[in-house]
């Protein structure tokens, strides 16, 4: 892409950030604008930590864990051990050297400053090309309803493991909340929208939920693209197809189609799921390999997605590094 285009992104984390890596890769510094999920950010030790903005973070930075997905490379856990002697939960792995980040990030909100100056400062100490913006400054927490009650998303992803059965999904704190003015602006200002292969309901679902973002993406004159996180029915990773069942909707290209209505105007999916392309009236439906396993796969799924942009929009520009 010129670095006169612009291209918005709305990630999770590990599922969706692939997508980004090798959108990252191919384009021209500054013309990406990720915009991350805060609805897993979680407060262990009074720190405040955004996981999903992190995973983005590190792994646009080339630092993340290979094996994890998430967290840094090379990290060793002194802290968690010593504060795990001392009694407190020690569940929630922090990494000796992510706490830095997180101790970073703390600081700055309590001087005062937001979750969006937070983000940038460390984007840029990190050397991003790409710039990471949070979906709102405002607190909005994903909650799991499960046969044990409410729980907070990481209670119900970390210290449960994703097992007690999904009954209902709730964004606390949604209906008062505003996306931030810079979420809006890059929107507004974006000649392409991708929503990555990211939990519709626990990773965009808190993005797209926010009333003024809806609305923006509603009235956007960008083409409007979603890579579907699903594969032949089931989430290559994570609980997104339970989450999806639980609110009502099939885990297919039929079922994102749904829960995007309004929102997206093409629907890329797997090769393995090309019998969409027909039976789906309301988008174009795109067929791409998008399982993601190596770099490569990476780099070819946003080359492909560039290519079926150029093929359904023609006045978007793209120039490759
Ligand atoms: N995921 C885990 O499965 N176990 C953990 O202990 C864990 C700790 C953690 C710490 C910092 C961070 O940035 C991410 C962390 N994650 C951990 C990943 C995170 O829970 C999930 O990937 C997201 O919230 C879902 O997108």
């Amino acid at each position: 892409m010129s670095s006169s285009t612009n291209i918005v992104v709305l990630c999770g984390g590990i599922g969706g950030v692939k997508l980004v890596y090798g959108m990252d890769q191919v384009v021209d510094p500054g013309v990406l604008t990720v915009i991350g999920n805060t609805g897993d950010d979680h407060q262990p030790h009074g720190l405040h930590v955004s996981p999903d903005l992190d995973t983005v973070m590190y792994t646009l930075a080339g630092i993340v864990n290979p094996q994890t997905g998430w967290g840094l490379d090379n990290e060793s856990f002194n802290f968690l051990s010593q504060i795990d002697k001392l009694g407190h939960d020690a569940w929630f792995q922090l990494g000796d050297k992510d706490l830095a980040t997180h101790i970073v990030r703390t600081e700055i909100l309590s001087k005062g400053q937001t979750l969006t100056e937070a983000t940038k400062h460390l984007c840029k100490r990190y050397g991003l090309r790409s710039l990471i913006i949070p979906a709102t400054n405002e607190s909005v927490q994903t909650e799991i309803q499960t046969p044990m009650g409410w729980l907070p998303f990481q209670e119900y992803f970390v210290k449960h493991q994703c097992e007690p059965k999904v009954l209902d999904i709730a964004y606390k704190g949604i209906d008062d909340a505003d996306a931030s003015e810079e979420a809006l602006r890059a929107i507004h200002s974006a000649d392409l929208i991708v929503i990555a292969p990211s939990n519709p309901i626990a990773s965009i679902g808190p993005i797209i939920e926010l009333k003024n973002l809806r609305r923006s993406l509603e009235n956007s004159d960008a083409l409007r693209v979603c890579v579907c996180p699903f594969v032949a029915g089931v989430s290559l990773k994570g609980p997104s197809d339970h989450m999806i069942k639980a609110l009502g909707f099939e885990a297919s290209p039929k079922g994102v189609a749904e829960y995007y209505d309004g929102l997206i105007d093409v629907l890329i999916v797997d090769e393995v799921d090309a019998e969409y392309v027909d039976s789906i009236k309301s988008v174009r439906v795109r067929t791409a390999k998008t399982v993601m396993k190596s770099s490569l796969d990476k780099v070819n799924l946003a080359n492909a997605l560039f290519s079926i942009v150029l093929d359904c929009c023609k006045d978007i520009e793209i120039e490759k590094d």
